[in-house]
């Protein structure tokens, strides 16, 4: 078995275990090592031989000793066990949007419901309706959800890619043939989600390089290929493309892996005014003479471009903005000095404010906003008025501790209602440092009301910050029905920021939405919505998808310098195109 199996006999157990109504802390254990077998760079084998499996992350000594089990005999008894208690098909149903573990168990028991095909067949015949806390219209979204599942692309988001990729990189990094690999395709130019995963190698021994990438033990099927480029498909269906290069054409090949379609078809098209021919692996001169390209400025250079961000490559204008010395400024990661939006025990999140500022400061952030829910979202222990003057004391205690190390804020991510109106009066909302305000529930409504709901948090002078916008997850709940050019025109107006959800399962707004919001003078703020010490800060994802935008340091607050950001923060009305 290889470490995604084990993680999903993990992840199997922990959604069982939920359905069944265990104990949280159990299935979160469960939840904890899949993930940490999930993102392990070593092979699970080789660290179960070497009796080292108790220094992971995330694995104690149950679970160490059910990876021992597994490995040793195939076989997990408890999960045996646990499967005929609770049917494993159950399962599917969890990826029906808006289905949870307790209405699985509510289907399960109360009609005997154990599948999709089950499910849709007793919401077409008006069974879900009748059920305790169901009715038409909870009946109506299910039929939808199963409809979307059905619809679902193929493509996979951004984030789970990118874990696949960086444990296959680490394997080709090992193999002695291969002397450089890189990512390439839209993974490289760091699309929300990626079709299949483009890999490109320089190596002198093609052969050699190749057979060890059909080795990779996720490997369950070599689709074909040769010396020049391979497909194979790994465990739980992501394809992946091997292209091989000598060194001295790395360049070339890099550039045309890398893509998209589009911008490598305009490039050609330059290529040809130069009198040069440029094709997947080779560039030549008019007389036929080759053109070595080991880098992929020498592409650009040679075509008379300066180097152009992968994130760029979409023929989204970046060919003219390259040719006429108008390429932007594009943000990086360092940039962002502010995290505005993160969440702390006293919501759903994980630790203590003191647990995240300190995580802040080692990741080198200078303002933390501690933003937990405000108490509407019922689900998840919300904060009401009198919890917020609590915790304003706890945020000034743990500010004394750090001093001057770093600037701790008090905001809230405040509910939009299904009315539109916001969780908290205007006076609560004016003692916090920061407001964001976020619809979480009602996602659904038809466009003029879910927009209206917008446009009341946008126009609301305390509110700094719509928290993702469009509320979509990626690859699982489509986006809101918003209009956006009523939000952004409303936004512009007002000058409240529109969040860059960092999340790689939001990435909300997109990088569409987010050039468009820069065009039109509207602040960004770029959040990784923490809810722990993990992820605080890790904001890559989201900082790509702002660089797919055009987005530059000045448009984003949290990469203003600090005082900058707190006078923004401090005085709503002097926002008016603050970037222009
Ligand atoms: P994906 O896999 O759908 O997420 O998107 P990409 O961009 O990774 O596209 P893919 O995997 O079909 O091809 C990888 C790269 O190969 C692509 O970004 C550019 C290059 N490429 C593929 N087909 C063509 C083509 O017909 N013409 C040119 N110029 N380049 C191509
Ligand atoms: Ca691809
Ligand atoms: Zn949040």
């Amino acid at each position: 078995m290889n470490n995604l199996q084990v993680a999903d006999v993990f992840t199997n157990i922990a959604d069982l275990l939920e359905i069944k109504g265990e104990n949280i802390y159990k299935i979160l254990a469960y939840r904890k090592a899949a993930e940490s077998l999930n993102s392990l760079a070593q092979d699970v084998n080789e660290v179960w031989r070497d009796g080292k499996l108790k220094d992971v992350p995330g694995i104690g000594k149950a679970i160490s000793d059910k990876i021992d089990e597994l490995l040793s005999t195939g076989k997990l008894g408890f999960f045996e066990k646990l499967k005929q208690e609770v049917p494993i098909s159950l399962v599917e149903l969890l990826h029906v949007p808006d289905v949870g573990p307790k209405k699985v168990a509510l289907f399960w028991h109360s009609l005997g419901i154990t599948d999709v095909a089950g499910l849709e067949a007793a919401a077409k015949a008006g069974q879900l309706r009748t059920l305790p806390g169901m009715g038409e219209k909870s009946e109506a979204k299910i039929l939808n959800g199963i409809e979307a599942l059905h619809k679902r692309s193929g493509r996979i988001p951004i984030g789970r890619a990118w874990v696949e990729a960086q444990a296959l990189l680490d394997y080709l990094h090992g193999v002695p043939a291969i002397s450089r690999v890189e990512l390439a395709g839209s993974l490289r130019r760091m699309r929300s989600t990626i079709g299949d995963l483009d890999l490109v190698a320089a190596s002198t021994d093609p052969a050699v390089a190749m057979a060890a990438f059909k080795n990779y033990p996720q490997v369950i099927q070599v689709m074909g290929g040769g010396e020049a480029k391979t497909s194979v498909e790994l465990y739980r269906g992501l394809r992946v493309q091997l292209w091989v290069q000598p060194p001295e054409r790395f360049g070339t090949l890099w550039q045309y892996a890398t893509g998209s379609k589009e911008h490598n078809v305009r490039l050609r098209e330059l290529a040809l005014d130069k009198g040069y021919s440029l094709s997947e692996q080779h560039m030549a001169r008019a007389d036929g003479s080759e053109l070595l390209c080991a880098s992929e400025e020498e592409v650009y250079a040679a075509i008379g471009l300066p180097y152009i961000p992968p994130e760029l490559r979409e023929d989204r204008g970046e060919i003219e903005a390259a040719r006429s010395g108008r390429l932007p400024n594009l943000i990086t990661l360092p940039d962002i000095q502010a995290e505005l939006h993160c969440h702390t025990t006293w919501s759903d999140g994980s630790y203590s404010i003191r647990e995240m500022a300190e995580a802040a400061m080692v990741r080198g952030i200078k303002v933390l906003a501690i933003t937990d829910h405000s108490h509407g979202l019922g689900i998840t222990h919300g904060l009401s008025p009198d919890d917020l003057r609590q915790q304003k004391l706890e945020i000034d205690q743990v500010q004394k501790e750090v001093g001057d190390r770093l600037v701790l804020l008090q905001g809230a991510e405040v509910e939009i209602h299904t009315d539109g109106s916001l969780e908290f009066s205007d006076e609560v909302l004016a003692i916090l440092d920061v407001v964001i305000a976020s619809v979480h529930t009602g996602l659904r409504q038809p466009r003029e009301q879910v927009t209206g709901r917008l446009l009341n948090a946008v126009r609301n002078p305390h509110v700094d910050i719509i928290g993702h916008p469009l509320g979509g997850l990626i690859g699982e709940r489509e986006p809101a029905d918003v209009d956006m050019d009523a939000l952004m025109a409303a936004a512009a107006e007002s000058g409240t920021a529109l969040e860059i959800n960092a999340d790689p399962s939001r990435l909300d707004l997109n990088d569409i939405y987010a050039r468009r919001a820069i065009e039109l003078g509207i602040p960004l703020s770029l959040n990784r919505d923490a809810h722990s010490i993990e992820t605080l800060g890790q904001d890559e994802f989201g900082v790509a998808t702002a660089r797919r935008g055009w987005v530059e340091p000045r448009h984003v607050i949290n990469a203003w310098p600090v005082q900058a950001l707190l006078d923004w923060l401090r005085n709503p009305s002097g926002r008016l195109n603050t970037h222009k």
